[in-house]
């Protein structure tokens, strides 16, 4: 018999995982060893990729292998890393925005899954939002106190769903639409390539981070008032 979906992406998906919360980056950060200078170029990728994630996800959100996946006021985070940017970077983010090569090179493959694959765009979905569900709240406390950042989640809204009460709940929700999709066996075998390849950019993206950090210091890396 074969595996639902969830299993299948979950298993296949295992040793990427591990190499993704072991690359130096996530390290750090979850040895509370982040700095401001990293956690605002992580934000900014994060929005680079976001954007993209998120257009081309409404752009197919009636594409069948789409359409159960579409939870934008859930989890959309677009407007939360807008709001983090502002508090951290002040007035003027927008045009100061950081993409670097890494990132830019995650925004050019959802572009083109977007475009010419839809059907394969829930691998992404998948492995950026169970992530963020799943990692979110220990994240976010990890930030505040590394940083300084204050309790009330002004700069780490990107770790926090609003509109999800229960992150367990919904990730049950959200397995159960993938595991209800139809695909054909060609499809779903290239969605469980393409979410190997979504984890691999991500390891990519923090990776550059890693390697940019403090030397692409812009100056006044303080945590707003
Ligand atoms: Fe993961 N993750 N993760 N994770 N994660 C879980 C589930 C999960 C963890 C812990 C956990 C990433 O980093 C981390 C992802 C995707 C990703 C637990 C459950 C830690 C401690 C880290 C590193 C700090 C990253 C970087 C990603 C992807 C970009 C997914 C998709 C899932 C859901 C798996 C499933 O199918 O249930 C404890």
């Amino acid at each position: 018999m074969t595996m639902d979906l969830c299993e299948a992406l979950k298993s296949a998906t295992k040793e990427a995982h591990e190499r993704a919360e072991n690359t130096q980056f996530m390290r750090n950060f979850q040895n509370s060893q982040i700095s401001l200078e990293h956690f605002k170029l992580l934000l900014e990728s994060l929005y680079c990729i976001y954007v993209a994630l998120e257009e081309e996800m409404e752009r197919n959100r009636e594409h069948p292998a789409l359409s159960a996946l579409y939870f934008p006021g859930e989890l959309h985070r677009v407007s939360a890393l807008e709001a983090d940017l502002q508090y951290l970077h002040g007035e003027g983010w927008r045009e100061a925005l950081r993409c670097p090569p890494a990132t830019s090179e995650y925004v050019r493959r959802l572009r083109h899954v977007g475009s010419e694959q839809p059907e394969l765009l829930g691998a992404h979905a998948y492995t950026r939002y169970m992530g963020d569900l799943s990692g979110g709240q220990v994240l976010r406390k990890l930030a505040q106190k590394a940083l300084g950042l204050p309790a009330s989640g002004r700069g780490t809204a990107f770790f926090t769903f609003p509109n999800i009460s229960s992150s367990n709940g919904f990730k049950q929700l959200y397995r159960s639409r993938l595991d209800s999709l139809e695909l054909s066996q060609q499809t779903r075998l290239q969605i469980l390539d393409e979410a190997n390849r979504a984890f691999q950019l991500n390891v990519e993206v923090f990776e550059d981070l890693q390697r940019l950090g403090p030397s692409a210091l812009r100056n006044g890396s303080s945590v707003p008032e």
